[in-house]
């Protein structure tokens, strides 16, 4: 048995992973990468042996460190250990675990407390942008029981507010990587998007669904997910993915007219697997969509007036509130969401 490694283990909005310092894990990235697969019981469908819960969401991995940069109070490295298959990938980022950084941080003693709520900058090292989480600090100290809900997460807890500069094309070098607002790929007219996080949105009828199928449903259904993997293997080198046949990206979205209150419905594969709801970067991005002229996504879409948009994403278990500032000429230029976070334990934790 290995010695034990400090961890927190962590829900970051609809999320849940372990947290760690860098400086607890192993320097070298094999080691470090084998270490995880164990601490998560990869790979195995069930994840017995391990930690991670036996489906993507829960099978999350935060890496925290200080940051040397003017702009930034701390590094974040998401990894995502992926359940089936002995595969760790640095390829993608995660709003949801980025939701549980801040308290983190400021638990670990890597940022100040202030009294009341207190500003934690992160530089996301996937993506290479930078955000701001306000967490709530009492008295100095992190509370995580407050009256914020989020769709997908039962009860309430202190709000976490997100908010993200900058992250247009953060992995693919473009919001629009292929310079078109649709791309027709296997028959489908698709829209490749990154603003923070790549993902083809396609529209359900297209894909011979209604979109407001369950995620069980969905992830049963063979057929569509062969389609989708055909259509993402080709999206992925045309977004300056590369091959993306070993790799978390781009995500697939198909999206269908709303059935509430909000802008569209969603359902989104990440990419094997059904979404029980949507990335954080996943619902910025469609809703980003959501908003060009031309794309298979705003003809379907109800988008609110305003420069400050917030764009309700309905999805299997809700709907994610997106908020979109844009300029005079219809551009997003910020966003953000909120989300909420807990600790679920602090300890060490081993691998075989
Ligand atoms: O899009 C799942 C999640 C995510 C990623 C995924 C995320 C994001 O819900 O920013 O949060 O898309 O694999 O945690």
């Amino acid at each position: 048995m290995s010695d034990g490694v400090r961890c927190m283990w962590m829900r970051g909005g609809t999320s849940r992973g372990g947290v760690f310092l860098a400086a607890d894990l192993p320097a070298d990235t094999a080691a470090r990468d084998a270490f995880l697969l164990g601490v998560m019981g990869s790979p195995d469908p069930r994840q017995i042996d391990g930690l991670g819960g036996g489906d993507p969401l829960t099978s999350k991995v935060a890496i925290v460190s200080p940051s040397t940069r003017d702009d930034a109070d701390v590094d974040y490295l998401f990894l995502q250990i992926f359940v089936d298959q002995a595969l760790v990938t640095d390829a993608q980022g995660c709003g949801n675990m980025l939701a549980a950084v801040g308290p983190f941080a400021v638990e670990r003693g890597l940022v100040r407390a202030s009294n009341g709520e207190t500003r934690v900058r992160i530089y996301m090292e996937n993506t290479g942008k930078v955000a701001v989480a306000r967490v709530a600090t009492p008295g100095r100290k992190v509370t995580y029981r407050g009256a914020a809900r989020i769709d997908g997460v039962p009860g309430s807890a202190a709000a976490v507010p997100l908010e993200f500069l900058d992250v247009a094309g953060s992995s693919c070098g473009a919001l629009l990587p292929t310079g078109r607002v649709f791309d027709m790929i296997d028959g489908v007219a698709v829209t490749c998007i990154d603003n923070g996080m790549p993902v083809v949105v396609l529209t359900a009828s297209d894909m011979g669904i209604t979109g407001y199928e369950t995620r069980e449903e969905l992830d049963a259904n063979t057929a569509l997910k062969a389609r989708l993997e055909t259509i993402r293997l080709i999206a992925g080198p045309m977004m300056n993915l590369g091959d993306v046949s070993q790799k978390s990206v781009p995500k697939m979205t198909m999206v269908a007219p709303p059935r509430g209150d909000g802008a569209i419905t969603t359902r989104t594969f990440i990419p094997h697997r059904c979404h029980a709801s949507i990335g954080v970067f996943g619902a910025v991005s469609v809703a980003t969509a959501c908003l060009l002229p031309g794309a298979p996504a705003a003809a379907i879409a109800v988008v609110p007036e305003g420069f400050d948009k917030v764009l309700l994403i309905e999805h299997p278990s809700g709907a994610t509130p997106a908020i979109l500032t844009v300029d005079g000429e219809g551009v997003v230029t910020g966003a953000g969401m909120l989300r909420t976070a807990r600790k679920l334990f602090d300890g060490e934790v081993f691998a075989q």
